[in-house]
């Protein structure tokens, strides 16, 4: 069951969840690449609910020689190693917080692949799913001197807002 589907100009980076129910970790991704003006496409596809969708999509990726894919699933989550087992586009994996063991669970799954089949995995959450899109943009940023600036400025931005800091020590 494919819930949702969106697409921004000719993607270059994939943004594949589980479920609905993971947007709310995604979201950070999405509008990270939004920001740095990365074109992305957004996918809900499960691993095990629907395993024959993910094996188009992932073929999807081949065909449109998207740079990465970020995956993220929550509790037995598999997508991100399934993705990668039937792509050569690498895969940045998002472990969602599941409700039962906190996303441990989901972190386990992600990051035990088995030496062959690599998952470039990221940390539990919201925290995952930002980094995973600053990962996405800096691999594009080798090539693309637009988002290179992008993600430069981000940077400056963040640094500022800690010298900018009343609390800050150098105040
Ligand atoms: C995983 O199971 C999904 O990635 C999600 O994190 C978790 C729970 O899914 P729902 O039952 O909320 O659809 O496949």
């Amino acid at each position: 069951m494919v819930v949702m589907t969106v697409e921004v100009n000719a993607p270059r980076v994939g943004v594949v969840m589980g479920s609905r129910s993971d947007f709310e970790t995604m979201q950070g991704a999405l509008e990270l690449l939004q920001q740095l003006e990365v074109p992305y496409e957004v996918r809900v596809l499960s691993a095990h609910r629907t395993p024959h969708l993910l094996a188009t999509y992932a073929q999807r990726a081949e065909r449109l020689n998207l740079s990465c894919i970020i995956a993220g699933a929550g509790g037995a989550a598999h997508l991100p190693g399934m993705l990668a087992a039937f792509t050569r586009v690498p895969v940045l994996g998002v472990p969602v917080q599941s409700k039962a063991l906190s996303g441990v669970d989901s972190l386990h799954s992600i990051v035990q692949m088995p030496a062959g089949v690599p998952v470039a995995t990221f940390a539990i959450g919201q925290a995952g799913a930002k980094n995973a899109a600053l990962f996405a943009a800096a691999l594009l940023a080798t090539t693309d001197a637009k988002i290179r600036e992008g993600l430069e400025a981000f940077r400056e931005k963040q640094t500022q807002a800690v010298l900018d800091d009343p609390f800050f020590e150098g105040h």
